[in-house]
């Protein structure tokens, strides 16, 4: 049916109902109406490109394929204007009647399930268009087919709670959306401030956006191209506009997938980490699309927290821009993408590990802290993650690293566990005296430099089966050297330990003989189960309970060094200066391993001492 004198309809209950929700539920993001007007531009011009395919008979063929918005800041109007497909008189009817019935049931729906808040349900289900009203005091939507045959009509509605249709002569093919503003939404007239919000959510539309003349959006969504058509440089150029970067990405990793989602991302590695340069904590910044429509430039669970270091864009047809935070749906099916991206990440990551060892070093050395966090915190992919750490270790050169897997292949028949130790740096835990009792067993030891080494090794516990032990802890027990020449013997040892013992009473918990001593005279074990040297320093940054607690520990000697043959010696003839000598053993041995908490009362003794030189 076609007539030429306007007539006025009833909006339905629920449109009612619909337009009631989307004006005083989506208040607070009334900028997003640009984002839908737009979103539904460019699905009208994608259809018409498609039916080009099909179709000669199409009206108006020569037209460009874009999207005009022009403003008028004077008459307080927002205009929209495509050369999509159209719409008829019955489908500017039917849209509205097709939408009460099947898509805006499922989006009054969903608002109910607490998804009040998302602006992102209204496009969903095709009614995207009624976020216009949020903004207007009326809108008028003019449209001519594609199909020639019918002229170009007008719809037009205050929102209150009726519309009327009319012929309107001397329409160009598709449709255009005259808002008149509200006087409190007059911002939405100004040039600058829809240009902001184009660029911000529309960048990536493959039409031309124009706002009042001038070109908006220039960058492609890269994502969506094929990989062997894109340039490096391209990939730099979209990385920068991308991620507000100046830097060249480190890495990249460009993919898509069908099953179980369609997902096309492109992620990126920058250059620096900025947390490591003292920046504050990295927000999740790998944005979420949906057919090149912004959905959310920080998707706070689209990837886990260790890869808050990526940028770049994930893009899923399957979201149908429904990703309510709220309801249980949207969070498995973010969930679902989170873990599909991230095993791809993961495995990106191995390859790169295996096919560019120097890249990925360099790589580990600015991010590797993220992948410990990961190792460490999330059970489901540590795995994985604990594959890829590096370390130095007692066999590499300075500056090169292993991986634990390798440390496993060189691991002698009877070695069961893999062995690290914790210190400041390398020559540290070289000159240490824990390392020679493993040196003199070739036995590999880790090194780590980091403060949340410890954490990390202690949260990953065992790699390969194989048990991850602390080099210094008391537990630690080592196979049994052939016994070195001029040692004192057994039972002087003996006599030895029980004096040292009765000399420092409760500062240790036991003395003994060392099985992993070479040369040093005597080291320091931790014997507490429940706090390591290293935590504890933290705890003392940190000034918490527990962190004044004496230390517990061991102190193990040597019965070859001549300190301690001399200290045989000295402790039957002058027992108070071998006391005081013992107390300085296990200083230095405190010192050795970062426990002494208190150098002032070893100042007095060594003065002491040194009288008797
Ligand atoms: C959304 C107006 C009902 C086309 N082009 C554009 N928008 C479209 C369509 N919509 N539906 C089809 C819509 C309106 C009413 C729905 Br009334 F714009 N730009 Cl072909």
């Amino acid at each position: 049916m076609s007539t030429a004198t306007p007539q006025k309809f009833e909006f339905q209950a629920e449109i009612k109902q619909l337009l009631d929700i989307v004006i005083h539920s989506l208040y607070t993001e009334k900028e997003i109406f640009v984002r839908e007007l737009v979103s539904n531009a460019s699905d009208a011009l994608e259809k018409l490109r498609h039916t080009q395919i099909t179709e000669k008979d199409i009206f108006d063929d020569k037209l460009e394929l874009e999207i005009n918005v022009t403003t008028d800041d004077k008459a307080k109007t927002i205009t929209l204007q495509d050369t999509g497909i159209g719409m008829t008189r019955a489908e500017l009817v039917e849209n509205l009647g097709t939408i009460a019935h099947s898509g805006s049931k499922q989006f009054l729906k969903a608002m109910g399930e607490g998804g009040a808040k998302n602006s992102n349900l209204i496009g969903q289900f095709g009614v995207g268009f009624y976020s216009a009203f949020m903004v207007a005091k009326s809108v008028k939507v003019y449209s001519h087919s594609w199909r020639g045959a019918e002229p170009g009509h007008v719809w037009s509605s205050d929102g209150s709670g009726s519309y009327e249709i009319e012929e309107a002569d001397g329409q160009h093919r598709g449709s255009k959306i005259v808002i008149e503003l509200k006087d409190d939404c007059a911002d939405y007239a100004s040039d600058w401030k829809i240009k902001e919000i184009v660029e911000r959510y529309s960048a990536f539309v493959s039409f031309p956006i124009n706002l009042n003349g001038k070109r908006v959006n220039t960058v492609q969504a890269l994502w969506l191209r094929s990989k062997n058509e894109i340039k490096d440089e391209d990939y730099t150029e979209f990385y920068k506009f991308q991620s507000h970067a100046h830097d060249d990405p480190r890495l990249r990793l460009h993919f898509s997938a069908d099953a179980p989602l369609s997902i096309n991302a492109l992620l990126f590695v920058p250059k620096d980490n900025t947390e490591k340069l003292g920046f504050s904590r990295l927000e999740a910044s790998v944005a979420l699309y949906c057919r090149k429509v912004l959905i959310d430039s920080k998707p706070k669970d689209l990837l886990p927290e260790w890869l808050r270091f990526l940028k770049g864009v994930v893009d899923s047809e399957d979201l149908p821009l429904n990703i309510s935070r709220e309801t249980m749906q949207d969070k498995a099916l973010i969930a679902k993408l989170n873990t599909v991206i991230t095993k791809r990440f993961l495995k990106f990551l191995e390859e790169e590990a295996k096919n560019r060892v120097d890249a990925y070093n360099e790589f580990y050395a600015e991010f590797g802290i993220f992948l410990k966090e990961g190792a460490a915190m999330d059970y489901t992919h540590k795995d994985s993650l604990v594959k890829l750490l590096r370390f130095e270790s007692s066999l590499t050169e300075k500056g090169k690293t292993t991986s634990l897997a390798d440390y496993v292949t060189r691991m002698g028949a009877d070695q069961k566990e893999i062995y690290y130790l914790v210190g400041p740096n390398r020559a540290a835990l070289e000159s240490g005296p824990y390392l020679e009792g493993f040196k003199a067993r070739n036995l590999e030891v880790i090194f780590c430099y980091e403060p949340v080494d410890e954490y990390v090794m202690g949260n990953v516990r065992e790699f390969d089966s194989k048990k991850l032990t602390a080099a210094d802890h008391a537990d630690v027990k080592l196979s049994d050297l052939p016994k070195p020449e001029g040692a004192l013997s057994e039972d002087d040892t003996k006599k030895l330990t029980a004096f040292i013992k009765e000399s420092l009473g409760a500062r240790v918990e036991e003395v003994k003989a060392s099985d992993r001593l070479v040369d040093s005279p005597a080291l320091a074990v931790n014997a507490d189960k429940f706090m390591s040297p290293q935590m504890r320093r933290m705890m003392k940054a940190m000034k918490k309970d527990g962190a004044d607690e004496p230390v517990k520990v061991n102190l193990e000697i040597n019965p070859r060094s001549a300190v301690m043959k001399r200290l045989f010696e000295t402790h039957a003839t002058a027992p108070d200066r071998a006391k005081l000598v013992a107390e300085q053993i296990l200083d230095n041995a405190l010192i050795s391993a970062g426990l002494l908490d208190d150098a002032t009362p070893m100042v007095a003794r060594l003065y002491k001492l040194l009288e008797s030189v």
